[in-house]
């Protein structure tokens, strides 16, 4: 049964009741991760993407207080143009914002809480949230890592950008109980960047095991698990000079005193700044490529 506060887009809802695959799709990447007019036609390809590769996209937000799973266009448009006036909703804010009649974008710690309650298996994002740099005194753990803990939902991704600090997130990852899984990779891509160099303890070449790894750890009643799948080739960017950028980033957003929430945001802005779009599009690539190989998992995930 889908909770009764739940709003489902129709071909959501028929898609669920035929047991066909569906893959969720967060809305922060829209409204804080990405310039409008982009961030919403981008929105609106990946869910082409999704379709493409038989499936049906469901993108997640709270719209005027109502959780919505399956955004109409307009509600995509709508989130695209308000940008960082929506608000960022992970797990802990959601019922506020339903309480206010709110509307915001939801990350992948309220996405898959959603999409859970819905139903959904699988869901494509860029890259999750993670420890940041220097936690170990301002505590900047993402609730994405605690979310993958407890709700069963496998979530592709391109790893979690070098903002974070990527060791301290695959050890908290390993204290949660959360595989991480390689696809077709033997090491964490670092978003932009296909390589880490951290090594990964699992890889799958097949979709098809993976969707059996997802049903036995689900057989356990166990949490989320992350479905790692490198940027394409042709659209990673080079090492060094992601680096340096990420250096020059954190640099600001320290000098200006950003804190919190608010963190992942800046740093994303800043390095599209100073990449004059480069990065936006590897964003772009990856979150297309992540959306595809989700549905292809949500298809193998019906028959595994
Ligand atoms: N990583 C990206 N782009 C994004 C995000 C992460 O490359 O837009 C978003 C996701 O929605 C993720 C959230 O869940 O940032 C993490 O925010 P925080 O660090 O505040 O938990
Ligand atoms: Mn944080």
């Amino acid at each position: 049964m889908i909770p009764r506060h739940i709003d489902l887009h129709p071909q959501v809802r028929d898609a669920l009741a035929e047991h066909k695959p569906v893959v969720a799709l967060e809305s922060t990447i829209i409204a804080h991760g990405m310039p409008w007019p982009r961030n919403a036609e981008t929105a609106l390809q990946v869910q082409d993407d999704v379709r493409a590769h038989g499936a049906v996209p469901a993108t997640i937000a709270v719209i005027d207080g109502r959780p919505t799973v399956g955004l109409s266009d307009a509600q995509i448009e709508r989130l695209g143009r308000e940008g960082r006036a929506a608000a960022k909703l992970s797990r802990r804010d959601l019922a506020a914002c339903m309480a206010r009649g709110a509307t915001g974008a939801t990350t992948v710690a309220g996405t898959m809480v959603l999409a859970e309650r819905a139903g959904i298996a699988v869901f494509a994002t860029g890259g999750i949230g993670g420890v940041h740099r220097g936690a170990e005194t301002s505590l900047d753990i993402s609730a994405d890592l605690h979310e993958l803990a407890r709700t069963p939902v496998a979530v592709v991704c391109a790893g979690a950008k070098s903002i974070l600090d990527l060791p301290l997130t695959l050890e908290v990852l390993e204290t949660l109980g959360v595989p991480v899984l390689g696809y077709r990779t033997d090491t964490l891509p670092a978003f932009f960047a296909r390589d880490s160099g951290l090594a990964l303890e699992q890889r799958f070449d097949d979709l098809g095991d993976i969707a059996r790894a997802m049903q036995a750890h689900w057989a356990l009643g166990l949490g989320g698990l992350v479905v790692a799948n490198p940027v394409p080739e042709a659209a990673a960017l080079p090492r060094e000079w992601i680096d340096r950028t990420i250096e020059h980033a954190l640099a600001a957003a320290q000098t200006a005193g950003v804190r919190g929430k608010a963190t992942t945001p800046y740093l994303l802005e800043h390095i599209q700044v100073a990449s004059q779009g480069r990065s936006l599009e590897a964003n772009i690539a990856l979150v297309r490529h992540n959306a595809a190989v989700a549905a292809q998992l949500a298809c193998a995930f019906m028959h595994a």
